[in-house]
């Protein structure tokens, strides 16, 4: 056995302290599962030994994993019955990479990706069923659920995007992901640390994998998490803050606008004394928007931002303040705001000859505004010219004419810059007549 000191040492505020692991969940371990059995001070008071609190580690370490812990003390007690020490065999982290387990016997994790996105392709629940249920006998549920969860809806989103697949397909293989990743949050152990976290999507944002992913592994390393799903409105949201008295809030968002409304919620809760943490893949598209956001960024690793998280809770460091948007922006956002409608109307006049189809008119004007609307809350127009490529990829691949692009930007500029003034919106008209003209 590994030689850490049995000598009783430290009290339960130390072990407390050392390992996060709430005061009543030691002793409830204690009682039901005699591990660790600290020694007692004359007066009855618990003394834990330095080998008592690496046992609790490794109790943690497993449960990271994804295991419950009465598996774990099976796990404990049946290396030492073979005379094999659990710290040295396993450690007392949780595996910092996704590392298959050398017992895997069976097809790896990138095979069964494969297999379950084309059982998705197929619509064959049963099938992409099957292929999760074999991936979770063999693998961590962390390792499953990042190897082929998520990385099979990143594969089948990019098919999506080049036009080979269709959003049906996309549905279907979110709604068997998502179904999945449910049923495991709900079989996750009880919180064992002192800490409450607020999980969601801020307003607008409708993709939760990410965050309920993130609700799982959190849950696995014994924190409350306090899970409130796709776009929560900002209505109430201080209310609901004062109620549920969170220790911490993450947020998450995927696309432009959303990381716009998620800067809004930040600045609207400055007040609270609650430390918001954010992460998405927007700000890897987007890194610069990283330092718009007052909040800690969790990175794009999911297995490093749970260390991200556990470091807000121990070094307590204020993230870095956020310079302030300029004033002419913010009245640029109000002025556009207030004549989007008109504009819109406006130039659907102009473009009804054009033989666009309304469809496309009417999606056109969600992404432009969404966008526009993003990037004056942000202060910088910029930021929209990632998403302006996006767009076009996305229309030469679906085999519409670029020209079609062109010819509503064109149009939306004519009547922006008619429509608004000129000196309020200033931001606006010079980006848009930049953009018409340069696509
Ligand atoms: C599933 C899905 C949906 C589902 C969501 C279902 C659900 N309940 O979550 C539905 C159908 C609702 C949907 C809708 C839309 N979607 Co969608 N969607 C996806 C898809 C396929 C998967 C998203 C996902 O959950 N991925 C899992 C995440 C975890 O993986 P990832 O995105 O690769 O992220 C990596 C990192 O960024 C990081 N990460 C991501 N989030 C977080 C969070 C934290 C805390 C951390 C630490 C790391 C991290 O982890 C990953 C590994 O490094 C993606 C494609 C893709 N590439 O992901 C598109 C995608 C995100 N969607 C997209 C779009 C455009 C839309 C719609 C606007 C489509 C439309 N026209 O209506 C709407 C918008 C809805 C809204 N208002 O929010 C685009 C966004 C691109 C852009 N420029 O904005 C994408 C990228 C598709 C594409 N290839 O273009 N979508």
């Amino acid at each position: 056995m590994e030689n850490y000191d049995e000598t009783p040492a430290f009290n339960l505020k130390v072990v407390v302290k050392e390992t996060g692991v709430k005061p009543d969940t030691l002793r409830a371990w204690e009682r039901r599962y005699g591990l660790p059995v600290p020694q007692r001070t004359d007066g009855g008071h618990r003394l834990y030994s330095q080998n008592d609190i690496e046992t609790i580690k490794w109790l943690l370490a497993r449960q990271s994993e994804g295991m419950s812990i009465s598996h774990a003390v099976k796990l404990w007690r049946s290396l030492e019955v073979q005379g094999r020490d659990p710290i040295v065999e396993l450690g007392d982290t949780a595996e910092p990479e996704l590392k298959v387990p050398e017992y895997a016997a069976g097809p790896a994790l990138d095979e069964l990706r494969n297999a379950w996105i084309q059982a998705c392709l197929n619509f064959d629940e049963s099938r992409a069923e099957n292929i999760l249920t074999q991936a979770f006998a063999l693998y961590s549920p962390i390792s499953a659920c990042i190897e082929l969860l998520q990385k099979g809806l990143s594969q089948i989103g990019m098919q999506w995007y080049n036009d080979e697949a269709s959003v049906q397909q996309e549905h279907f293989a979110s709604a068997l992901a998502m179904r999945r990743l449910n049923s495991l949050v709900a079989a996750a152990p009880p919180p064992t640390k002192n800490g409450r976290i607020l999980i969601g999507c801020p307003p607008h944002e409708d993709h939760t994998f990410a965050p309920l992913l993130l609700t799982l592994m959190l849950r696995y390393r014994g924190w409350e998490l306090l899970y409130l799903g796709a776009n929560v409105p900002m209505a109430r949201f201080e209310a609901t803050i004062q109620s549920i008295n969170p220790h911490l809030i993450i947020l998450t968002a995927q696309t432009l606008h959303t990381a716009a409304t998620l800067a809004e919620v930040s600045d609207a809760i400055q007040n609270q004394d609650v430390p918001l943490a954010f992460g998405g893949s927007i700000f890897n598209r987007v890194p610069e928007l990283q330092n718009r956001i007052y909040g800690h960024y969790l990175g794009t690793d999911f297995i490093k931002a749970l260390d991200a998280v556990e470091n807000i809770f121990t070094n307590k460091q204020k993230p870095h303040s956020v310079a302030k948007v300029p004033e002419i922006y913010q009245t640029a956002l109000k002025h556009y705001q207030n004549e989007q409608a008109m504009i819109e109307a406006k130039t659907w006049q102009l473009l009804q000859k054009s033989g666009m189809p309304y469809e496309h008119f009417v999606n056109a004007n969600i992404h432009l505004s969404r966008d526009v609307i993003a990037s004056l809350t942000f202060g910088d127009m910029r930021f929209i010219e990632a998403e302006i490529a996006w767009v076009e990829k996305l229309l030469v691949n679906y085999n519409m004419p670029p020209m079609l692009l062109k010819q509503y930007l064109e149009s939306y500029y004519k009547t922006l810059s008619s429509h608004l003034d000129s000196e309020v919106a200033a931001p606006i008209i010079e980006w848009l007549g930049k953009i018409s003209r340069e696509l």
